[in-house]
C-alpha cells in the first residue's frame, strides 16, 4: 500500500512538473540575454547516498526575465554530475537521464527526486553527512552559477523521499 501511494504521489508530482513546460524558446540573442536578469540558484542540498554510489541534488531555481533551462550540473571534485527526470512508462515511474530542466521566466522550479533533479555519480570518494560540496549549475543561456551545498541526512531533507538507483 505504501508503495502504491508513493507511486501515485510520484505521478501527481510529474504532472505538476510537466504542465508548464511547453515549448521553451531557444536561448535568444546573447546581447539581449546579457541584459536580462539571470536565473538564480538557491537552497541547494545534497542528500546522503543511500546506495553508496549516487547522491541526489535538491535546489530551487528562480527564473530570470527570460525563459532558460538547466542543462548541466558540474561538480568541482572528481565525480560525474547529471540531470534526471522521472517518466511514466508501462505503468511505472522510472528515472532517466535528461538533457535539460526548463526554468521559465519568473517561475520557481524545484529540483528534487520525483521530478527533475541533479545526480552525482562515479564519485572517487562518497561524501558524508556534514560535508560541503561545490557545484556549478550551467544554464542553456550560458550562465553558470557556482554554489556550495551541504550534504544532509535524508531525514533532514524536506519530504525525505528515498532515492536509489
Ligand atoms: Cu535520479
Amino acid at each position: 500500500m505504501v508503495g502504491a501511494a508513493r507511486r501515485a504521489l510520484g505521478a501527481l508530482l510529474l504532472l505538476a512538473a510537466c504542465t508548464p513546460a511547453g515549448d521553451a524558446p531557444a536561448a535568444g540573442d546573447p546581447a539581449l540575454a546579457s541584459e536580462a536578469a539571470s536565473p538564480a540558484v538557491r537552497d541547494v542540498r545534497v542528500a546522503e547516498s543511500v546506495n553508496g554510489v549516487s547522491l541526489p541534488v535538491y535546489a530551487i531555481l528562480d527564473g530570470g526575465s527570460t525563459d532558460d533551462a538547466l542543462v548541466a550540473l558540474r561538480p568541482a571534485f572528481d565525480a560525474i554530475g547529471s540531470l534526471h527526470r522521472m517518466e511514466q512508462g508501462g505503468g511505472m515511474m522510472t528515472m532517466r537521464p535528461t538533457e535539460r530542466g526548463d526554468v521559465p521566466a519568473g517561475d520557481a522550479v524545484e529540483l528534487r527526486p520525483g521530478v527533475v533533479h541533479g545526480m552525482l555519480e562515479e564519485l572517487e570518494a562518497v561524501p558524508a553527512v556534514g560535508d560541503t560540496l561545490t557545484l556549478t549549475f550551467v544554464f542553456a543561456s550560458g550562465i553558470e552559477v557556482e554554489v556550495r551545498a551541504p550534504v544532509l541526512a535524508l531525514a533532514e531533507i524536506a519530504g525525505g523521499s528515498t532515492h536509489a538507483h
